[in-house]
């Protein structure tokens, strides 16, 4: 996250951390993505982190991918770390284009919920542009590598699609802005934005997670927002995760 200030899960209790301890360094107890806990053993993230060069397996071999809730400074203690037993990607996602950047996962054991830890509700209605929203995570703070070691959150709004269909046209080797699936958020002057790291993590409006982070063009930039994979309940993925 750029531009913004530490924060606490007490205060966000459904964001996650995706750690595959094994493969990662030490520092950031091997941390590589976010996620948004929408129930007790389930968990949306991007279907992007679940890619082969993260895990290089199938969706039930999930090597030692596990879940971290309830922790602010990950190398701490606190909170719970709970396996991945499984996880599902949207069929609908497109890795080429990033379309439908959303996976499930579910977990081996339920979270309890605690004062840290607590499902997110689902935003019920597209966000609207012009909604405060806020980006969380424990990604890249610069874009030069300098990831957070405790939470992080940064404000940014949710913009008109046309403001990312103007950045990302597509041609060459970027990706489209496809409005039906994506939703567009940043900071129209720069500075507060998700980052490499930030990954499947949740951005939320008004107590409601509205999208998860997928892709963009570098971070903070003035001219290239943020695009986030939307989140409504009515989602097949996310329907099908908070059982309903
Ligand atoms: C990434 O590489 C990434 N500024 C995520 C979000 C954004 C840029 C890059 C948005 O995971």
């Amino acid at each position: 996250v750029v531009g913004g200030r530490p924060t606490t899960t007490a205060a966000h209790p459904w964001v996650v951390a995706l750690v595959s301890p094994d493969r990662f360094g030490s520092g950031r107890a091997g941390q590589f993505c976010g996620g948004a806990l929408v129930g007790p053993t389930k968990v949306l993230t991007a279907a992007h982190c679940m890619s082969d060069d993260v895990l290089g397996q199938g969706p039930d071999n999930v090597g030692d991918l596990h879940v971290i809730a309830g922790r602010d400074r990950l190398t701490g203690t606190g909170g719970r770390s709970v396996a991945v037993a499984s996880y599902q990607v949207d069929p609908a996602y497109h890795a080429s284009s990033n379309e439908n950047d959303i996976a499930v996962l579910t977990l081996r054991t339920p979270l309890p919920a605690s004062s840290a830890i607590e499902p997110a509700a689902p935003g019920d209605t597209a966000a609207a542009p012009g909604s405060a929203a806020q980006v969380l995570g424990w990604g890249d703070t610069t874009g030069r590598g300098d990831y957070a070691s405790t939470l992080r959150t940064s404000p940014v709004t949710v913009l008109p699609d046309a403001q990312c269909e103007k950045a990302y046209p597509g041609g060459g080797s970027e990706a489209r802005y496809a409005a039906s699936s994506m939703l567009c958020a940043g900071d129209p002057h720069g500075g507060h934005d998700a980052c490499q790291g930030d990954s499947g993590g949740p951005l939320v409006a008004q107590g409601r997670l509205i999208g998860l982070v997928s892709w963009g063009s570098g971070c903070g930039l003035a001219d290239a927002p943020g695009v986030y994979a939307r989140v409504t309940s009515d989602l097949p993925p996310v329907a099908d995760a908070v059982g309903r």
